[in-house]
């Protein structure tokens, strides 16, 4: 195997949500191995911002609204995509939503929204560029998991039950495609300084950590919350032809957690 392996030249790649966070870190990645941009997010303002952001970066990167709940606007935007880019290689389920309400509390409406965006987004984004990597017998599908693609926790239930069916959904899509040459893995990221986890590592009045960090900080063999930019990696393994023979796959990228007991006591 050569460097060339992981080189991503050529390829377009579609991350979506990927105006921040993660998804845009994965992006800017994926660019600096390469790739062409693509991404979506779910509104106007979110949209500029993302392009700012690119821009800034010297990415020249190519974004959409698009609501990944929506197939007609998933549907038009791949068309879309199409014809102005080239067909997607590589797809990256990236776009999320959290909720943290106990269960008790939380309502059916809500608990669906949630396994709709990481779910049917998944699976509408993924149906949408299945055919033409049908036709080109190439192929990369990663999704975004979770720490809660494994384990549970109180107030995350819809998330939890959507990042354990955004796994099953991984290992289906890599049994039904495999044969084209498809590969269809997970990246499962630890706990991540985004936006998204902004409210769990709010500073105390004095400064200090909040319980819920300093939690998190002692499950985490790292000792630290992972970066957006620790994601990187992995995901460009997982869309490169380094990994052709690896299908239905989470590779988890989470300083450890996933391996430790916790904390022994003193
Ligand atoms: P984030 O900063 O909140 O970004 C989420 C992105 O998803 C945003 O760009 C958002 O669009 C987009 N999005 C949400 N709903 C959408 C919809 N219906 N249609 C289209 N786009 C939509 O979150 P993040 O922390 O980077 O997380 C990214 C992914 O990693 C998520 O799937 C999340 O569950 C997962 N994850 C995060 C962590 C963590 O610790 N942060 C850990 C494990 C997994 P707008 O920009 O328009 O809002
Ligand atoms: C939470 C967090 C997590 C992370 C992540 C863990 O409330 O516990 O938001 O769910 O975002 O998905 O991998």
């Amino acid at each position: 195997m050569e460097l060339s392996a992981f080189d991503l030249s050529g390829k377009v790649a579609l991350v979506t949500g990927g105006a921040h966070g993660i998804g845009f870190s994965i992006a800017e990645g994926m660019a600096r191995c390469g790739a062409t941009i693509c991404f979506n997010c779910s509104s106007e303002r979110s949209l500029e911002k993302g392009v700012e952001a690119y821009k800034a970066a010297g990415i020249d990167a190519h974004g959409y609204v698009a609501d990944v709940t929506d197939w007609d606007a998933v549907s038009a935007m791949v068309e879309k995509i199409k014809a102005e880019v080239g067909p997607v290689d590589i797809l990256v389920n990236n776009a999320g939503i959290i909720q943290r309400k106990p269960m008790l509390e939380t309502s059916s409406e809500d608990f669906e929204r949630v396994i709709k965006v990481h779910v049917v987004g998944a699976f509408n984004c993924a149906k949408a560029v299945l055919p033409d990597m049908i036709e080109k017998r190439a192929g990369k599908i990663i999704n975004i998991c979770s720490m809660m693609s494994e384990l549970g926790r109180e107030t995350v239930s819809g998330y939890a039950a959507a990042k354990g069916g955004l796994k099953m959904l991984t290992k289906n899509i890599a049994s039904e495609f495999g044969q084209y040459n498809i590969q269809c893995n997970g990246m499962g990221p630890g706990y991540i300084a985004t936006p998204q986890t902004a409210p769990l590592r709010q500073r105390q009045p004095d400064g200090s950590r909040s319980p819920f960090d300093a939690f998190i900080i002692s499950k985490t063999p790292a000792g630290r919350w992972g970066e957006a930019e620790d994601m990187v990696g992995p995901c460009v393994f997982l869309a490169s032809h380094a990994s052709d023979f690896v299908n239905g796959q989470i590779l988890y990228a989470d300083g450890g957690i996933l391996a430790y007991l916790g904390h022994q006591p003193q």
